[in-house]
């Protein structure tokens, strides 16, 4: 009981108007109705714009490589970064220390003279610079390629379409799109929308001619302004005034080719709806569900931004593939950039 009708709650329930074929795909429900790529790549397809990197991409990324510069892009993992409130802190704790060994618990007559630390982690897979995996979001009970979303499970997590998928994704050329500067600004506004128009400016103005495969960084600047002394209330209002992509943006990524797009924000998208009569999360469904466009969140760029600036270079080389845990929703990642 709970739904009559998608995005309804009630008491009734009633049965979905759609079938599920034995591919767990949906028959006779949500199909888009803009632009996508179902079955551009195949009817079983996982990797959606990914499929737009390959063998001669990667080779062309290494033109971006001229004097061997690295940097990362991950924040730190620790209770002091941003995070969403539903996503707990990381939890860090060591099963086993030298120091045990070394004042002289039992595990010292084990190995004598030999010492060793192993440690265990925690964390929440969306909670820190992460890709979302096409299982992260529904629209309609449908997933990108019209995958049921009934195929993710508490039991048996992402049966389709998990971040296990993309182990060797997301190596290729990287782009950046510092729209903050391009609007002569250090951070856009609170509820900036980023319009189509607003990253063909921004790719004028970097003088940056884009190439099929390419994975975007949009820069927003917005990560400078979080605070880790946020008390929960001014964390709601930080996130809820996250600047981002709007639905013009994925016309761009999509006629430009572009295989994948991440940002300094906690959803890529603009937080504060751009059109209110709009499904929610337009971009997210229309991203993930819709394009198969994976989106990167909470990703570092002020430091490569600085160097982007310095040398006029806006792409680079980029490695961010995401932990191979079967059935994961998302991957925290360290994505590296080499100039
Ligand atoms: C949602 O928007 C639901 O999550 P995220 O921004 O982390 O992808």
């Amino acid at each position: 009981m709970g739904r009559a009708n998608h995005g309804d709650y009630s008491q009734s329930w009633s049965p979905p108007k759609y079938q599920v074929d034995d591919n767990g795909k949906i028959v006779g429900g949500y199909r888009p109705s803009g632009i996508n790529n179902w079955g551009r790549w195949g009817d079983d397809d996982q990797l959606g714009t990914q499929n737009l990197i390959g063998p001669s991409e990667r080779i062309g990324a290494i033109d971006s490589v001229k004097t061997g510069k690295v940097f990362s892009l991950a924040l730190s993992i620790d209770a002091q970064a941003p995070r969403f409130f539903t996503r707990p802190a990381p939890l860090h704790w060591m099963m086993m220390s030298g120091s045990d060994q070394v004042v002289g618990t039992p595990y010292a007559a084990v190995d004598p003279g030999f010492q060793w630390n192993d440690d265990m982690f925690q964390m929440p897979l969306q909670g820190s610079t992460q890709w979302d995996a096409f299982a992260h979001v529904m629209f309609q009970d449908t997933m990108y390629n019209g995958y049921w979303a009934g195929n993710v499970t508490a039991y048996g997590k992402a049966s389709v379409l998990g971040m296990q998928n993309h182990r060797t994704s997301f190596v290729g050329r990287g782009v950046l799109l510092d729209v903050a500067r391009s609007e002569g600004v250090e951070q856009l506004p609170t509820s900036t929308v980023v319009t189509a128009d607003m990253l063909k400016r921004c790719v004028s103005k970097q003088s940056l001619e884009l190439r099929s495969g390419d994975i975007a960084l949009l820069r927003t600047g917005y990560l400078a302004l979080w605070q880790p002394e946020f008390n929960p209330q001014e964390q709601l209002q930080y996130f809820s005034g996250s600047p981002g992509l709007g639905v013009s943006a994925l016309e761009w990524c999509n006629e430009n080719n572009i295989s994948a797009i991440a940002s300094d924000t906690i959803a890529v998208e603009v937080f504060k709806p751009e059109n209110p009569a709009d499904r929610r999360y337009p971009v997210h469904v229309g991203a993930l569900v819709d394009l198969g466009l994976p989106l990167g969140e909470f990703w570092v760029l002020d430091e490569l931004a600085e160097d982007c600036k310095a040398d006029g270079q806006y792409s680079f080389m980029l490695i961010a593939p995401p932990l191979n845990i079967p059935g994961a929703i998302g991957s925290p990642i360290n994505p590296i950039a080499i100039k």
